[in-house]
């Protein structure tokens, strides 16, 4: 086949890879979509990145043109396409064409594209020393504006919040819920441990309800770890023996600093460094081989 890209049916190179400047995907953020990764040529937990981008999609009446079997087979076919073994895969669905009015009826056709290639690492050193990590003014949506359960192309909150952890010389900002309950960072769920509980927010403060972080808290269990879904303030932060992040990209990151208290003793935890371990082992045990047709 000719191109790399999946792109409304076609296999495109990436300079044929366009989309038209009237798709309310750019004009308007319309749209949804998801980072998948694949390890060994296997697609990590590859049907809940496909039920959450539906769920997504049907939250903002947006009908995909495919069925979930047959865009999961694109998904993998765009592993193969590309040659790629440990890859990042973008998975984006949006409204599509339409005219300059903000009107979704007027978008007859929605866009899809899937882009996949190598994923850049974070920084071994983030892992081995954790994170300093900072809270940032910006709030996260309430979820009666946006629900963060929706993975929309709206991005905008969380880059405020970005740029305000970055310009305070942080790689990850913290970013509380309008009444200042810990929701998430930009693009990670949070999770606390303390006497043997692992806490992390409910999804209906407006956090995403993580990939990833279903996945930890999965395997807690078998570290006694008793999780709970709790809302809390910063104070439980400080407070806790042990702070990470999860997500698609950053897998499990150690949080060490915040707001420049030092967590426990200041280095990535007993329990972090073995959910790091059990999910590196996961990762490679399981997922959709994308090469096996
Ligand atoms: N919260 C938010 C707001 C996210 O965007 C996560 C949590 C973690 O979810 P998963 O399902 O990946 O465990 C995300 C992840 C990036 C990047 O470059 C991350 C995300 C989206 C786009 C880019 O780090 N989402």
């Amino acid at each position: 086949m000719a191109g790399k890209i999946f792109l409304n049916g076609k296999w495109v190179d990436r300079a044929d890879a366009v989309i038209s400047v009237f798709d309310h995907g750019l004009l308007y953020g319309d749209g949804v979509f998801e980072g998948i990764r694949s390890y060994g040529g296997r697609i990590f937990r590859l049907a809940g990145h496909i039920e959450r981008l539906y769920d997504s999609a049907r939250a903002i009446r947006l009908t995909i043109p495919y069925d979930p079997a047959a865009l999961s087979g694109h998904v993998k076919a765009s592993v193969r396409e590309n040659a790629l073994k440990d890859a990042y895969i973008r998975l984006v669905v949006t409204r599509g064409v339409g005219d300059l009015g903000l009107d979704p009826d007027k978008c007859p056709t929605p866009s899809v594209f899937i882009i996949a290639g190598t994923i850049a690492l974070y920084p071994r050193e983030y892992y081995e020393k954790g994170l300093d990590i900072v809270t940032v003014p910006t709030r996260r949506n309430v979820p009666e504006a946006l629900n963060g359960r929706i993975k929309s192309l709206n991005y905008l909150n969380n880059i405020l919040a970005k740029i305000e952890g970055k310009l305070a010389g942080c790689v990850e900002a913290l970013m509380l819920t309008d009444s200042g309950f810990v929701c998430e960072c930009t693009g990670d769920n949070i999770f606390g441990i303390r006497h043997g509980r692992l806490f992390t927010p409910p999804t209906y403060l407006g956090a995403l309800k993580g990939i990833t972080r279903d996945v930890v808290m999965g395997l807690a269990g078998s570290r006694g770890l008793k999780v709970e879904e709790v809302p809390f303030t910063r104070h439980e932060l400080f407070t806790a023996e042990e702070v990470f992040l999860t997500g698609t990209a950053a897998e499990i990151v150690p949080v060490t600093k915040i707001d420049g208290r030092p967590i426990g003793s200041g280095a990535p935890g007993v329990h972090t460094r073995g959910l790091m371990a059990e999910f590196e082992k996961l990762v490679h045990r399981e997922g959709e081989d994308a090469y096996a047709v």
